[in-house]
């Protein structure tokens, strides 16, 4: 047994959520490298020295609370959206913690924490894992830009006097994430736990049209080449294409536009936006590149734009560790018998990385009304408490 504190948990839960607190409900303003997130991270470095673990900057942010040569690993993210639950990522980093500190404190297993640098993908997909994983080179990842221009490269300085050496993923004999679902499925079912199979794979592309940008009042309709027009036909096809491709589980997402100039009176000289999809077959995956890139080239033909495509980046669906996943029912079954389901992720995590590297498992809690990325997103104090305590005895059981 790990005797974990459920009071101490939800008291440093609460404390990490005045980091870029948004004023709105639980709700969090904390993307990467934002003054709230160095904040935060100088904060969870200072708790976990008061734990005992040995806090750790690595070159991209990335913050780990060692508790030796040799360890589990739990954790997740402490970065959040834009417009964030206090629960995404949080939960997971302050559960490890947690866990870390009872298993300390009680001469347990040693147990490392770790929050992971830019998991939201402010510069593009899962980026503090990525890099630590190998997947992405930090050369390649600096000259990343977010959606206002500012390149991973820049950013980071902000941190470059706490950052030392990478820390050797030798060092953890696996690893374990907690995390809200972020959907619907477990409060519609009324379980508490959902022990995680598999992670989706995701592909994540910046797209440009170029047109003329012209005055909108003199401007005949056959006369325009207007770059907002091209990516509302481009929407339209690619919905009309995929259809027959796609399952109930396939998502696809344009979340992010910038019209320029984006004004009422002008016809919109360029638009770029960022193209998402998702699905758990790595094949689906490339023929829904395919029809993307066919039908842009399409459109831009047809209506007179420019066209250019960001780098694509993505990462593949993965499988978790089955004597993890078992160690993690087992708790499950101990702490909510009959109450708990295995399940896929929708959602990318971190976990999508370490598992090339280690032995990898997820959790999940239930999210009231299945909402997440958004700043009403939350979960009943006790479902928390029970996760944290199912992580804790699957800890026990490693
Ligand atoms: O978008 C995601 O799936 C994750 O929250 N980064
Ligand atoms: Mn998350
Ligand atoms: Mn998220
Ligand atoms: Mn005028």
């Amino acid at each position: 047994m790990i005797p974990v504190q459920p009071d101490r948990f939800l008291a440093d839960l609460h404390a990490l959520r005045q980091f870029g607190a948004s004023g709105i409900g639980k709700g969090v303003i904390r993307p990467a490298y934002s003054d709230a997130d160095i904040e935060a991270r100088k904060w969870l470095a200072g708790r976990m020295a008061e734990a005992g673990l040995k806090p750790r900057f690595d070159p991209v942010g990335n913050l780990f609370g060692l508790a030796g040569d040799r360890s589990l690993l739990m954790g997740s993210h402490s970065d959040s959206q834009p417009e964030g639950g206090w629960l995404d990522g949080a939960l997971g980093v302050i559960c490890g913690l947690e866990v870390a500190r009872a298993a300390k404190e009680a001469g347990g297993p040693p147990v490392s924490v770790v929050s992971f640098q830019d998991e939201e993908g402010r510069w593009g997909v899962t980026t503090g894992s990525t890099v630590w994983r190998g997947k992405l080179s930090l050369e390649d990842a600096d000259r990343l830009t977010d959606h206002g221009g500012l390149s991973f490269g820049d950013a980071r300085a902000r941190m470059a006097d706490l950052a030392g050496d990478w820390v050797s993923p030798e060092m953890f004999t696996g690893f374990m994430e907690a995390h809200i679902e972020q959907g619907p499925w477990l409060e519609q079912s009324g379980e508490t736990i959902g022990v995680v199979n598999a992670i989706v794979g995701i592909r994540d592309m910046r797209i440009t049209f170029t047109g003329q940008q012209n005055h909108a009042g003199t401007t005949p309709m056959h006369l325009r080449r207007d770059a907002f027009q091209g990516l509302a036909a481009f929407n339209a096809k690619i919905a009309e294409r995929f259809k027959g491709l796609v399952t109930d589980a396939t998502v696809w997402t344009i979340g992010h536009v910038a019209l320029t100039p984006s004004a009422s009176s002008i016809v919109p000289g360029k638009a770029v936006f960022s193209m998402q999809w998702r699905d758990g077959d790595a094949a689906r995956l490339d023929r829904m590149e395919r029809i993307i890139r066919d039908t842009a080239a399409e459109v831009a033909d047809e209506r007179g734009l420019g066209l250019s495509f960001g780098e694509m980046l993505g990462l593949d669906p993965v499988d978790m560790d089955a004597r993890l996943q078992d160690a993690l029912a087992e708790a499950a079954e101990e702490v909510a018998p009959g109450k708990w389901r295995r399940m896929p992720s929708g959602a990318l995590h971190d976990a999508t990385n370490l598992s090339h590297l280690m032995p990898v498992s997820m959790m999940f809690v239930p999210s009231i009304g299945g909402i997440s990325h958004d700043f009403t997103e939350d979960t009943d104090e006790a479902d928390l408490v029970a996760g944290l305590n199912v992580l804790a005895r699957a800890a026990a059981k490693l």
